[in-house]
């Protein structure tokens, strides 16, 4: 029953998911509580720790951006519970900057380490191309999630949601916002980004259409995923372009820091804000209003999904090839798909946080 309560409960929430089409109900918000709020009734609690049959527990590893980010801790959060639930044990690991060198040393640590599988969230598609190869030919099983690695560096990406939905929802987002007219900027993290980069891309896709001919991306700035440094560049944005009507932060940390420039500059219903936050931290911007509705998914569920792929990766019930299929614990059946010249496993769709349900996710994550 509490099984079939759940399946309801999750296809309640995937049509809701559907992006810009109306709120959370209270159902939905306590099904992501009763998968991520509390993590003291996590299976993982009781899940009695195998082995994978092997003998000593493998080790997984997942690699976030960087420390200090509360997105990445619900990440890594959510792969653990599920390697704990698997029986596995858990590294998690973040460098203190979000750069492709010091995730580099990270992996070269994990391989000395012999791990069994290492999950990644890049901080470049391309430049950790040599050292996750170098990974996979010693016979780690090697996955990008949340950030992609290019198609040779991983074998299957973990993706939150299409990122064409989550561009093209933003620019939709900021244009009825703004009155469809006038200047608006990008804030987003770094610049090598795979994930922001792919959503900018769909953004500036989505702005070719007519209907937008009276808005202007006058500029994309980078906050780098850092509190300081996003907080300048929101500054600086209003400084350089003081007709901005819009800041669209496809980040949780920019959106954030944004969020608290335009509150202690009195700016709300100046210049609008979205972009994708995490509703712990976005709350009280959306309750004011300086944050009218925003988007995101579930951190916790991106991590273990991905923690479920490693698991299947390690065991070689899977290979990431097309059609590869697996059971992903409470997230149920998953397939892996195409992603250009290579493969991923996608988690949903896009969710819309406004004032009418930011209350209730505010305490998921
Ligand atoms: C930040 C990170 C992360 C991204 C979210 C939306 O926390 O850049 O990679 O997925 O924002």
């Amino acid at each position: 029953m509490k099984k079939l309560l759940s399946a309801v409960l999750v296809m309640v929430m995937s049509l809701s998911l559907l992006a810009g089409c109306g709120s959370a109900t209270k159902d939905n918000a306590s099904q992501g509580g009763n998968t991520s709020a509390e993590p003291g009734k996590q299976p993982s609690e009781t899940a009695k720790p195998a082995d994978n049959g092997s003998g000593a527990k493998k080790k997984f590893a997942i690699v976030f951006k960087n420390t200090g980010n509360p997105y990445g801790e619900k990440m890594m959060e959510g792969y653990k519970n599920a390697i704990e639930e698997l029986g596995g044990e858990v590294i998690m690991k973040a460098p203190d900057q979000p750069t492709a060198e010091a995730q580099i040393q990270i992996i070269e640590e994990l391989i000395a380490q012999k791990v069994d599988a290492i999950a990644i969230a890049a901080n470049d598609p391309d430049a950790l191309q040599p050292a996750l190869t170098k990974a996979m030919d010693r016979g780690i099983k090697v996955l990008s999630l949340d950030s992609a690695v290019n198609a040779k560096s991983r074998m299957v990406h973990i993706n939150q949601a299409d990122p064409e939905r989550i561009g093209r929802v933003e620019i939709q987002a900021i244009y009825d916002m703004i009155g469809g007219k006038g200047d608006i900027a990008v804030l987003s993290a770094t610049s090598q980004a795979t994930n922001q980069n792919t959503w900018i891309e769909w953004m500036k896709k989505e702005l070719q259409d007519p209907k937008y001919k009276d808005m202007k991306l006058v500029k994309v700035a980078y906050g780098d995923d850092l509190r300081d440094k996003s907080v300048s560049e929101t500054e600086g944005l209003l400084k350089s372009f003081p007709n901005l009507k819009g800041i669209i932060a496809p980040t949780t940390v920019g959106i954030a820091a944004a969020g608290k420039v335009l509150t202690d500059k009195g700016l709300k219903g100046k210049v609008q804000l979205t972009g994708l936050g995490l509703p712990s931290e976005m709350a009280e911007y959306i309750e004011s209003g300086v944050c009218q509705w925003m988007y995101l998914w579930n951190p916790i569920d991106v991590g273990y999904l991905a923690g479920y792929a490693a698991d299947n990766l390690v065991k070689g019930s899977i290979t990431g090839k097309v059609g590869d299929k697996f059971n992903a614990g409470r997230l149920g059946d998953k397939e892996v798909v195409q992603d250009g010249e290579g493969t991923q496993v996608m988690l949903g769709d896009p969710f819309k946080f406004d004032a009418k349900n930011i209350g209730e996710w505010k305490k998921v994550y």
